[in-house]
């Protein structure tokens, strides 16, 4: 696996972030918690984490621009390069001491996503995507499943949490899935769930209302490990809609067909 002078400069910095949050991870009474809307949590891990790859990829790469969850927009000397960066995708499962969270970083190359970092640092699992490249999970190349059929299929969602408006829609997706499929699951990170649909590990993903961070990267990884992604209308606004469905060749036009 040849990763790329671009690619080593953000796992590098994925790594110390993941370091920040592992130290943060479990002290959430030192964390400051607090809500950007009804339940909406951020903490001082958050922005640690959001600090050390903010610090680290512009000392790397000066000019590039950023687009961050916690900072919003950062104008770069550089118009063609932007990182895509969620420090901690999964906020509310960390300050639940649940080790499902992730870092994602994914970098823009004039409009198009070139490379994508999603690290787990409660599990040690680095998952790595570059465009026309591959993806991997550590040194693993990956591939999607190979599941045809929905009821062998096990599927990734996310419920909308309070404060979110699709409520009632999630509901009907949901009742026309679970009633096609082997198994549903909430995980609870974006990042990971397709990180999980890349390596095999579920079949399908879909969930809507999500911003750019939350699935950057995890769009390039599905992509590179051979699978499909769409917004829920089929089309490929997942980076500024907000709704994403994702699958292997098979479930992704039957899942796409349940919850359009
Ligand atoms: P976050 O943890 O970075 O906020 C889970 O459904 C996905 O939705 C996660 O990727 C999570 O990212 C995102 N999300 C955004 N706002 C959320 C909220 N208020 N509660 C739970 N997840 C939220
Ligand atoms: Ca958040
Ligand atoms: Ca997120
Ligand atoms: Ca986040």
């Amino acid at each position: 696996m040849a990763r790329s002078p671009a690619l080593q400069v953000m796992v590098q910095a994925v790594m110390k972030a993941g370091r920040s949050l592992r130290r943060d991870f479990g002290e959430v009474e030192q964390l400051q918690v607090s809500t950007k809307g009804p339940g909406d949590f951020v903490s001082a891990a958050d922005r640690h984490a959001e600090d050390v790859l903010r610090a680290e990829l512009t000392r790397a790469r000066p000019g590039y621009g950023f687009l961050m969850e916690e900072s919003g927009v950062i104008e770069g000397t550089d118009p063609d390069h932007r990182f895509i960066v969620d420090p901690l995708d999964g906020t509310t499962n960390f300050l639940h001491g649940i080790p499902i969270f992730a870092i994602s970083v994914a970098l823009e190359r004039s409009g198009v996503l070139v490379a994508g970092v999603i690290f787990n640092p409660a599990t040690d699992e680095l998952y790595t995507a570059e465009r026309g490249g591959g993806a991997y999970m550590n040194d693993r190349r990956l591939r999607v499943a190979a599941r045809r059929d929905l009821p062998d299929a096990v599927i990734a969602c996310g419920v909308p949490h309070l404060g979110k408006p699709s409520h009632d829609l999630f509901r009907e997706e949901l009742s026309r899935v679970q009633a096609q499929v082997a198994g549903v699951r909430r995980f609870g990170s974006a990042a990971l769930d397709l990180a999980m649909v890349a390596s095999g590990r579920v079949d399908g993903f879909w969930e809507r209302s999500l911003k750019p961070w939350d699935v950057a990267a995890g769009i390039l990884l599905v992509k590179e490990a051979g699978g499909f992604v769409t917004d829920m209308k089929g089309g490929d606004t997942m980076l500024s809609g907000g709704s994403i469905v994702a699958g292997n060749e098979h479930i992704h036009p039957s899942l796409l067909k349940l919850v359009k």
